[in-house]
């Protein structure tokens, strides 16, 4: 089967889901196209089965806003052609599964069609997708799709209560590849971080305002006072200039955080943390804190859409209720000051991974492709 994969090419988690299952379909065989506007972040680009598609917006001296939709579906629609495609799988639906629609009249015209499965990520439905401007273009994407997913049960009920949907919503989860999360942590790495007597903690996000980054350093600092502890954050995003605010009312912490930008080798530095914090005003699935429970981390976090379908309360972690600070910063404290506490929860983190194994996923999106097939 020949699949056209639209994302966005970045570190935000529908990227990071929509590359991963394009990696691992063309590892099985499938021969996979992305189109994007830059390379993906984490695409092994050397396997032959897979393609990438650059979306090129040609500049015009009377374009007040370039037009990318219309570039990306006139992409699409070139690439459906040419590579004689099968199946197209657009993760986000603003722009992809809108822009994938076009590419499905412009192929109508000329008697042909493609199937076209949508997959939910979050922000598309509870954010960006709200918005007067982009309401109704989601709404009108998602019921013009031939297969709709999401990726948790409370993504599917905010879809449902949100949205005029007349289209089914199959619930596949995101999914991690724990094959990728091997070997022990040599001592020296956790040195570059953090003395032997102190605990990591960690956050790693694409630094908006959703993910109230602020809180974390107030976590951190509540645990700091109480525990001998670092801090790293991992990404960059808007709210990096808060956490320079921070820093500059609180001089006495800036040797205790360290700011990692954007790293490629994020599974090595979970491995050496602790605890992971996830405080977010909102999350449809929280991919970030799956992936750090793979690495064997607690996760304390607050209890926004699906992350009480991933964080399991005293078992993988914490929660508390959005913006309950203090909870959360007592519960750090209360898992990092018992060591017996701690390595539990390191191995139910770890287990709570494995049941969302990429090997237990995968099938299921090649069941929903064949299915999709069978009825267009
Ligand atoms: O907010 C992000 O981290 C990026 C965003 C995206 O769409 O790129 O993430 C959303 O999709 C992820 C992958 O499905 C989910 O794990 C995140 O929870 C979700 N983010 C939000 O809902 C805020």
């Amino acid at each position: 089967m020949k699949i056209g994969i639209l994302c966005y090419p970045t570190y935000g988690g529908s990227g990071i889901v929509a590359t991963e299952l394009g990696m691992s379909l063309a590892h099985k065989g499938y021969e996979v196209h992305f189109i994007s506007s830059a390379l993906p972040a984490r695409l092994d680009i050397t396997n032959p089965n897979i393609f990438f598609h650059k979306v090129n917006v040609e500049t015009y001296p009377l374009f007040e806003y370039q037009p990318y939709d219309i570039a990306l579906s006139s992409m699409i629609y070139r690439v459906v052609n040419l590579y004689k495609l099968d199946l197209l799988h657009a993760h986000y639906a603003i722009p992809y599964a809108y822009a994938a629609f076009t590419a499905k009249q412009m192929l109508k015209e000329e008697s042909r069609d493609i199937p076209l499965v949508t997959t939910l990520h979050g922000t598309d439905i509870t954010l960006v997708g709200q918005h007067p401007s982009y309401k109704h273009a989601v709404e009108f994407s998602i019921n013009q799709s031939d297969a709709v997913t999401s990726v948790s049960a409370s993504l599917k009920a905010d879809t449902l209560k949100f949205f005029n949907i007349k289209k089914e919503i199959q619930v596949i989860t995101n999914f991690i590849d724990n094959s990728d999360f091997g070997g022990g942590v040599q001592t020296c790495q956790r040195k570059q971080f953090a003395k032997d007597e102190e605990k990591i903690l960690i956050h790693v996000s694409n630094l908006r305002p959703v993910k109230r980054i602020m809180e974390v350093l107030q976590i951190f600092k509540n645990v700091h006072a109480r525990i001998k502890s670092k801090l790293i954050i991992i990404g960059e995003g808007p709210e990096m200039e808060k956490i320079n605010q921070f820093l500059e009312e609180h001089p006495e912490l800036i040797g205790e955080i360290r700011l990692l930008g954007k790293v490629n080798d994020l599974y090595r530095i979970l491995q050496l943390s602790d605890v992971f914090l996830l405080p977010s005003e909102q999350e449809s699935f929280g991919l970030a804190a799956l992936e750090a429970m793979a690495a064997s981390t607690p996760v304390i976090s607050s209890n926004a859409g699906g992350i009480p379908e991933v964080n399991i309360q005293g078992e993988t972690g914490f929660m508390a209720e959005i913006g309950n600070v203090e909870a959360m910063s007592n519960y750090t404290i209360k898992l990092l000051s018992d060591e017996n506490l701690l390595a539990t929860m390191k191995d139910n983190a770890k287990q709570q991974a494995i049941r969302f194994d990429l090997k237990n996923i995968l099938p299921v999106y090649e069941d929903m492709y064949a299915e999709t097939l069978k009825k267009f």
